[in-house]
């Protein structure tokens, strides 16, 4: 690619679009090929400042802008984001390496989320409840918190993103939003959807870069009062850490290490497609996708077996190509630290059923692909058992029974998803109430949840905060009680209402 075409890419800090203070920029390469494909703004704390700034100035208006108005932007941005979600689709593919029809579909989660946050401004309930008194009433509204702070990962450079940021704006709060270095553009082009559909100067800020450099000039900017991260469980609780220290509300996605539970009476086929799709599909490189096959008792080498036969016919190549299954990898050193954990999984003894070399030849070899790899007689308790590796890697864990199954299931420091595989009823509901998970589907895959029901996991997922559905209007709001005595006297609660 000769440097001609090679975009200039800018932040946007109140109604300006600029690049970095000091005008550093960052590179941003396509990961099917290596080639340059933007320079975007690298910006510092100083860039940091001038948006949280703007920010704050632009919070008065809009948190006095009625909700419903606030809303109908949003949904405003919703059909700008249907007009352009193939435009938005074909640089997604580019930056990060998303087949075309898992961007649209990166797209089409945000449009989904904009319908629901744009609906919420007419709803932002607040609770009535009776008095202990009597010519007295208690209720609660929602406020707006102020300025949020936002930072987002490159795996699903504008779904993600909209879970945050859409509930954030309907509830009267103003962003400054850090886009994923790895997908700037996606970003931008995402926001430019709610600039274009109204949204006033300051609402919402995008300062791009690196997470050490903005990312921590926003978690440590004394007037950002809620952050909500998705990345690495080690980032977060750095974020969280210092986050603490200044008593900021934080929502936190992290990391998952998603198992799928076969029993002996599944449905072979059908869970073989789920798992194809749970552990390949955006090659891996989501925080949902399946991670191990948890294979009870003699299904173990039935579903092997299929898997095998099936992983070899997956494509991968260029996700601009339709006929292509799996994309590549993000970049260089994610690729590495895949092809790493395949090398630890065969040296603690796991068995490579397919897989598990970096192409060195042809067209592959030019970007950062990874075939389909599959490792059978992983060992609960080994590297590959517990650590999320965040590429097209499966790794099967062999139990004899359910109870063992749940066992390892739950013996990961994660638990965003899950699946179970079974015709009986009963097994999956139990699976349901033992599996230790934000999400449990029975007899689906563990990646595809919809915008409309809570998103998020236990343990070392996150922080207890969920997103999607009714969730993060609680999130990112405060909650005000009022008290209204319309008795004309003094009432005095706990005391006058007593005659004990
Ligand atoms: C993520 O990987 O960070 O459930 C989000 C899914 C998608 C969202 C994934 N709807 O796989």
């Amino acid at each position: 690619m000769t440097a001609g075409t090679v975009k200039t890419l800018f932040n946007r800090i109140g109604p300006d679009k600029v690049g970095a203070a000091d005008g550093r920029l960052l590179d941003v390469g396509n990961p099917s090929d290596g080639s340059l494909l933007s320079r975007a703004p690298r910006s510092s704390g100083v860039d940091v400042d001038r948006a949280v700034a703007a920010a704050k100035a632009a919070f008065r208006a809009w948190s006095a802008t009625p909700a419903p108005a606030r809303g109908e932007i949003l949904f405003r941005a919703g059909a700008l984001m249907v007009e352009r979600k193939e435009a938005i689709a074909q640089v997604m593919a580019r930056e990060m390496g998303k087949r075309l029809e898992e961007a649209r579909g990166d797209i089409q989660e945000a449009i989904d989320t904009a319908w629901y946050a744009g609906a919420e401004g007419r709803r932002l309930f607040g609770h009535t409840a009776p008095s202990e008194l009597p010519r007295k009433m208690g209720m609660t509204f929602r406020r707006p918190i102020g300025v949020a702070g936002v930072i987002t990962a490159w795996n699903f450079p504008v779904a993600v993103p909209s879970w945050k940021i859409l509930p954030a704006l309907v509830c009267g709060n103003t962003v400054v939003w850090k886009p994923s270095e790895e997908a700037p553009e996606s970003g931008y082009l995402f926001a430019e959807c709610l600039w274009d559909a109204g949204l006033p100067a300051g609402v919402l800020n995008v300062v791009q870069g690196y997470g050490d450099e903005v990312g921590a000039a926003i978690v440590d900017h004394p007037d950002v009062q809620v952050l909500t991260f998705t990345g690495s469980t080690a980032v977060g609780r750095k974020i969280y850490e210092t986050a603490g220290r200044h008593l900021k509300r934080v929502s936190l996605e992290l990391g998952g290490k998603n198992p799928v539970i076969v029993m002996p009476d599944a449905d072979v086929e059908l869970a073989v497609d789920g798992i194809l799709w749970g552990a390949f599909g955006t090659a891996g490189q989501r925080c949902t996708a399946t991670s191990r096959l948890i294979a009870v008792g003699d299904v173990g080498d039935r579903v092997v077996a299929r898997l095998a036969e099936r992983a070899k016919t997956l494509r991968v190549g260029s996700p601009l190509d339709p006929k292509v299954d799996i994309g590549p990898i993000v970049n260089e050193r994610q690729l590495k630290r895949i092809h790493g954990y395949v090398e630890k999984g065969v040296a603690e003894g796991a068995t490579l059923v397919c897989g598990g070399a970096i192409p060195t030849e042809g067209e592959l070899a030019t970007g950062w692909y990874y075939p389909p790899t599959i490792l059978d007689h992983v060992k609960a308790g080994s590297t590959l058992a517990l650590e999320e590796v965040f590429g097209p890697v499966l790794s099967v864990i062999r139990v004899a029974d359910f109870d063992e199954a749940i066992r390892v299931a739950n013996e990961v420091q994660y638990g965003l998803s899950s699946s179970i595989y079974t015709r009986d009823v009963n097994l999956a509901m139990r699976a349901v109430e033992l599996i230790d998970a934000g999400i449990t589907y029975v007899n689906a895959p563990t990646i595809g949840a919809e915008a409309h029901f809570p998103f998020g996991g236990v343990k070392a997922t996150g922080n207890g905060h969920r997103e999607g559905g009714w969730m993060p209007y609680e999130f990112f709001t405060e909650v005000k009680t009022v008290y209204i005595d319309y008795s004309g006297g003094l009432q005095r609660a706990q005391i006058d209402n007593r005659n004990d």
